[in-house]
């Protein structure tokens, strides 16, 4: 039927549809699933789940979808249905029918029916993210321009993380002075410019994200529950972890409140998710899920004030858990 009515051009477009296809499946742009913790190059939905609730949110994300897509085919299809059927040509008497009242209350009741059938995983996700289980500990997020406080309630102590930039891992590279000679001439774009083609290499190294690395990461224990309350000191910030399923308004004079228990340990990132300012962008969040007795070391050095003990326990931890990961990769192969 799609030949009969659009001749060559749905000839054009099964082209064109084959071709995107193709594109897609070549290795260089395979739309991967997005990955876990952090973002991946052309993914596609949501970050995989590290806790139940993200878990669910899935599952609501999917049906909503399945939902939509029928939805929009349905509706499609009356379309081209109508334009074909009742085109001037082969229909040139319109009938003159004004009411079908079976009708009218099977296009206001189905839909009524549809939005309820929605209703119940939705609210039940709600219900979820809002019914906090007893709390293992319980982490205080302050938005400020430009950085994340954290502050454990529990243990008295408060984590500052930073973002690290192009400027900030160029100098640990090249000493300070060296940076300041080759670098102090620059100014505007074109310093940008230049410490951004320069740092590339030095990230890939690090094997950091650029953008999301923050100097001081929060750690929090695996399968524990974290509440997580929210607030900010000067304006309106947003506090998320995508993998977790979390996002809440960080906003001036205001507690929030919203818990997670991860279950998978790892490296998750998140970023500030309202437009708060000019440097919105380097406010990334990043939490590092561990295993309970690495957590503990972690509290204890930050409780002596010991800020780069603290750092280099997480950095043991994470190096630990790739090597064990590389390992297993290459006994599968
Ligand atoms: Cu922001």
């Amino acid at each position: 039927m799609l030949r009969r009515l659009f001749g060559a051009a749905a000839d054009r477009a099964v082209a064109f549809i084959a071709t995107v296809f193709s594109i897609a499946a070549s290795s260089a742009l395979t739309p991967a699933f997005a990955g876990l913790g952090a973002p991946t190059d052309g993914e596609l939905g949501l970050p995989l789940p590290a806790t139940d609730l993200m878990e669910k949110l899935h599952n609501v994300y999917d049906v909503v979808n399945i939902v939509i897509i029928a939805i929009a085919l349905f509706v499609l299809f009356l379309m081209l249905y109508v334009m074909y059927r009742f085109s001037e040509k082969r229909n040139p008497v319109p009938s003159r029918t004004t009411h079908n009242t079976f009708l009218e209350v099977a296009w206001t009741v189905i839909p009524i029916l549809i939005l309820a059938g929605i209703s119940i995983p939705s609210f039940r996700l709600l219900y979820d993210q809002y019914s906090f289980p007893k709390p293992d500990l319980t982490v205080k997020a302050i938005g400020q321009a430009w950085a994340w406080d954290h502050e454990y309630v529990d243990n008295g102590f408060t984590v500052s993380s930073n973002v690290v930039n192009d400027e900030d891992v160029l100098k640990e590279k090249l000493g300070e002075d060296a940076f300041a000679q080759k670098y102090g001439e620059l100014e505007g774009i074109a310093r940008n410019k230049a410490l951004y083609a320069d740092s590339a290499a030095i990230w890939a190294e690090r094997n950091q994200l650029r953008k999301l690395t923050v100097d001081n990461e929060i750690a929090v224990p695996v399968n524990k529950v974290v509440h997580l309350l929210v607030t900010s000191q000067d304006v309106i910030h947003s506090w998320t972890i995508p993998s977790f399923g979390v996002k809440m308004q960080a906003v001036p004079g205001r507690t929030s409140a919203v818990w997670f228990k991860a279950n998978t340990v790892g490296t998750f990132h998140g970023q500030c998710s309202v437009l708060c300012g000019k440097l919105h962008s380097a406010m990334p969040i990043t939490v590092r899920v561990v295993e309970q007795p690495v957590y503990d070391q972690w509290v204890e050095a930050l409780k002596a004030k010991d800020r780069k003990k603290a750092q280099s326990i997480l950095k043991a931890d994470a190096e630990s858990k790739s090597a064990g990961a590389s390992v297993a990769m290459t006994t599968q192969k």
